[in-house]
């Protein structure tokens, strides 16, 4: 099922001709109410006239998270502050956080794109919604919660954490949809075996994870052990929340992105020149909706590719891949550049080990050392001490083929590696302390 028919299945000429008229307003609304677009315009010797067709695009600057910040708290918002009925907050591992701001608007389209983002995944008007996303400045709680109640489905604003209490939720009020980070879905049916309580006990038939990479081993392991199917959501507080892509159920391969609100460029993150559909790069979004938090060309760091092929779904939207890691989530292990869902990639494929990792950086003298430390099974943890060796030697092989580093793999008892109740923390780099 489609929620908005009209818009998600819009014709490419029309979508454009909306895209332009809507990225015009903003334009122009951005030049007259953010002076430090104003100043980026001027700098750039452009002008809201200039932009008269998509390409256009292209002449403007770009905006990065730096330039958020420098303009912290409230800077960069193009509506008056009695007009701003939400403010929202990217938790940012250092320094300040990114402050979004939304008018009642604003609000109201986020609900309309999480509605279509929850119908995409399978979720419909009667559906029970275990919203396991936290509540709080973080835009998942409220994001997902918003589109719920618009879809017409009763949600559980269950947030994360007290998970014991949650599995009880789960067995009790008969959940059909789940919605969490895809790390605490698993951690959470892992606390419910430990309960007694299996997949048989619920009613789960779909689940929206996203707000953190996962691989699509994982995403096998969790469609098995809930007993769902499983589709990823992206987004982030700088466009809006959750909800600027989705994939269908009927495909699960790629995201739309929700092209009549948000328009999408890859870019070459060094040279900064846009890159051709399929090309890997840094995904860049231009918000033309939006009122009190418009961003142009707003640089996210997260990798992946567009796709322009039709879908089976019906929906004409362009699809992201998945986002592999984020630019600034690279590693550089002497001298070799590393994402840590390759490390996952190799871990997935190896039997008897667990989701649950973590990459630990030092320096030793001038050298990096990688130390993986990734959980095993019950099963495997019962096997003698010389079985595990060679699972560990495999590992480290593996990775030494697949990225060319060496690394010190340990195997850990199961539940060894601290869970998460939102974003998984899967690097420590203790070189940057
Ligand atoms: O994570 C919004 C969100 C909430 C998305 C719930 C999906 C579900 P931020 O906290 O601002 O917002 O973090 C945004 O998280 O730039 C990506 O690096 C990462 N991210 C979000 N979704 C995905 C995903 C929310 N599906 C940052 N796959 C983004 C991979 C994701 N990374």
């Amino acid at each position: 099922m489609i929620y908005d028919m009209e818009y998600e299945t819009m014709p490419r000429e029309a979508l454009e001709s909306i895209q332009l008229r809507r990225l015009q307003t903003t334009v122009e609304r951005v030049y007259a109410s953010v002076p430090f677009y104003r100043e980026q315009f001027q700098k750039a010797e452009v002008s809201p006239a200039d932009i008269r067709s998509l390409k256009d695009l292209q002449r403007l600057p770009f905006t990065t998270k730096q330039d958020l910040r420098d303009n912290y708290p409230f800077g960069m918002f193009a509506s008056p502050m009695d007009h701003v009925v939400r403010i929202h907050a990217s938790s940012g591992t250092t320094g300040k956080p990114t402050v979004v701001g939304y008018t009642a608007r604003d609000i109201q389209t986020w609900a309309q794109l999480m509605a279509r983002a929850l119908m995409a995944g399978g979720a419909t008007r009667g559906d029970i919604i275990h919203n396991a996303y936290g509540y709080g400045l973080f835009t998942g709680g409220l994001g997902v919660h918003y589109g719920a109640e618009l879809l017409g489905a009763s949600v559980i604003p269950v947030s994360g954490g007290n998970t014991r209490r949650q599995v009880m939720i789960m067995k009790d009020f008969g959940p059909t949809i789940i919605t969490a980070t895809p790390s605490y879905s698993l951690h959470l049916m892992e606390v419910a075996e430990e309960m007694g309580v299996t997949a048989k006990d619920l009613k789960f038939k779909y689940g929206v994870f996203g707000a953190e990479p996962w691989s699509e081993t994982m995403r096998a392991e969790i469609e098995r052990k809930l007993n769902i199917t499983a589709v990823d959501i992206y987004g982030l507080s700088e466009i809006m929340g959750p909800g600027v892509a989705i994939e269908c159920k009927e495909a699960k391969r790629g995201l739309h992105i929700f092209e009549d609100h948000f328009i999408p460029e890859i870019i070459d993150p060094h040279t900064l020149e846009p890159l051709p559909y399929g090309q890997v790069g840094e995904l860049v979004f231009t918000t033309i909706t939006k009122e009190a938090f418009p961003v142009i060309r707003y640089r996210t760091r997260d990798i992946c590719s567009l796709n322009p092929e039709p879908c089976i779904c019906g929906r004409t939207h362009l699809r992201m891949s998945r986002v592999t890691g984020r630019s600034d989530d690279m590693l550089i292990i002497r001298g070799v550049n590393v994402f840590p869902s390759q490390i996952e990639s190799v871990l997935m494929d190896t039997e008897g080990v667990t989701p649950h990792y973590q990459l630990i950086v030092d320096r030793e003298g001038p050298l990096d050392v990688l130390t993986v430390r990734v959980e095993v099974s019950e099963t495997m943890f019962s096997d003698e001490v010389k079985k595990l060796q060679a699972i560990e030697r495999t590992i480290s092989k593996n990775i030494k083929e697949l990225l060319g580093v060496s690394a010190t793999v340990k195997l850990v008892e199961p539940k060894g590696i601290a869970r998460s109740e939102g974003k998984a923390v899967r690097v420590v780099d203790n070189r940057k302390l």
